[in-house]
């Protein structure tokens, strides 16, 4: 085991786990096996580079000075907008607004675009399978207002039943919410599929790709949806930023989220005026150098390539499926036929919690817990999960590590 044909897919991960200093690093006095990505992943240096040389080179506040820096550190913010546009291929940098996350962006869209069409009486459709950024807001936008939240089902190897789904697509239906790629289970939506399903009864679609975005290649506009959130962290940039991508119709069309500096053109006591998107909807000073970090991320993952992150990604998520399901006692919950990075597995007669502690004296990082989506731990009538997630700079060694430590817990608990 662990013969790495690592090579075949035109990764040179040898080279790529040099660019995190963070991986070289020993945790109970073992390597570090980082296999919590879709928590947060660990950041290259060229990141760490561009935050660093902001602050030491180009710090100002945007869109307000005259001078200098504010120039700099303006086109630089900018400059980042436009390579989150080039990501997702959307077709104007106008439909990039910057956020703290994920979780704000989806907040954004409920209480503005959400707000302003969602009535009593009125249907949002979500699935099983969100995180909770994905069921709160529009829980809440539906207290506000009267609506009710319908859930399409999943199926038990955690697989949407598109059936369903478009069973639920009514007369009644403002908004649909679903999630791109599942952090819990793993599983790629039919995204394209779904948002044709919505669009040919007129309704909008919001995608979370959160974990999406580490992954594979994403195009907004071949999607076709309305909105497209994600968050920076998950994808090799800091903490803090994140995206809302929105088609320029529907951003033009909302009213904004926050009020204050930069949203507006003109103030008086009497009216407002509010500036044009996406200056609309980013009230105050951004998350500048978080900003300018994730135009470098993105720069470091096409350098690798998409392409190749996706196909060398998808051979360790194969390898690590096959091992650990081999396991005797070991179950994994998620087993759709499409996935993405995610491995969530229970062990017969340890908690997950237990589970997770005992692999970190191994050195060996996963998360315990019910990943911030409980109804899937409902669906799938368990407390909690281990999830181990994968990034391009995991190996099939990291991967033999953590069936060494499960191996242990096996022995401790059998
Ligand atoms: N999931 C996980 O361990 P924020 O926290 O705003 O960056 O991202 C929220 C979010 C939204 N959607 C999905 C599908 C997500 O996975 C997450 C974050 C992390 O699975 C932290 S709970």
């Amino acid at each position: 085991m662990g013969v790495a044909p690592e090579h075949a897919f035109a990764l040179d991960v040898d080279k790529i786990r040099a660019d995190f200093p963070i991986l070289a690093k020993e945790v109970h006095g073992k390597p570090l096996a980082y296999l919590d990505n879709a928590a947060s992943s660990q950041k290259p240096l060229a990141v760490l580079e561009a935050i660093d040389h902001y602050y030491r080179a180009e710090n100002a506040n945007i869109h307000r000075g005259v001078h200098h820096l504010s120039e700099l550190a303006t086109k630089k913010y900018e400059d980042a907008r436009e390579k989150v546009r080039a990501f997702i291929n959307a077709e104007r940098a106008s439909e990039i607004i910057f956020v703290r996350g994920g979780t704000e962006a989806i907040n954004l869209v409920a209480s503005t675009f959400g707000r302003s069409r969602v009535g009593e009486g009125d249907e949002i459709v979500i699935t099983h399978m969100e995180h909770h950024s994905n069921i709160v807001p529009w829980q809440m936008l539906c207290e506000q207002t009267g609506a009710k939240l319908r859930v399409a089902p999943i199926d038990d190897r955690g697989a949407l039943i598109v059936d369903e789904f478009e069973a639920l697509l009514g007369e009644r239906t403002k908004m649909v919410a679903v999630v791109h790629v599942s952090n819990a289970l793993g599983t790629i939506n039919p995204a394209e599929k779904l948002v044709a399903m919505a669009h040919e009864r007129g309704i909008p679609v919001l995608l979370d790709g959160a974990q999406a975005v580490p992954h594979h290649a994403v195009d907004v506009q071949a999607l076709d949806c309305d909105f497209y959130a994600f968050s920076g962290h998950k994808m090799f940039a800091p903490t803090g930023i994140g995206v809302l991508y929105g088609k320029q119709k529907h951003l033009e069309a909302m009213p904004p989220y926050q009020g204050g500096g930069e949203m507006i053109t003109t103030v008086s006591f009497e009216k407002t005026e509010y500036n044009v998107v996406p200056h609309k909807f980013e009230a105050g000073t951004p998350n500048i150098a978080g900003t300018i970090g994730l135009g470098a991320a993105i720069d470091y993952m096409q350098a690798i390539g998409l392409a190749a992150i996706e196909a060398y990604e998808h051979d360790l998520l194969d390898y690590m499926t096959s091992r650990m399901s081999a396991i005797e006692g070991v179950k994994v919950i998620g087993t759709a036929p499409e996935k993405a990075g995610v491995l969530s597995f229970n062990i017969e007669g340890a908690h997950p919690h237990d589970v997770g502690t005992i692999l970190d004296r191994e050195g060996v990082a996963v998360r315990a817990g019910h990943h911030c989506a409980q109804p899937v731990m409902d669906r799938f009538g368990v407390p909690a999960t281990a999830r181990a997630s994968l990034a391009f700079y995991n190996t099939r060694e990291d991967v033999d590590r953590l069936v060494a430590a499960t191996e242990k817990v096996r022995e401790i608990f059998a």
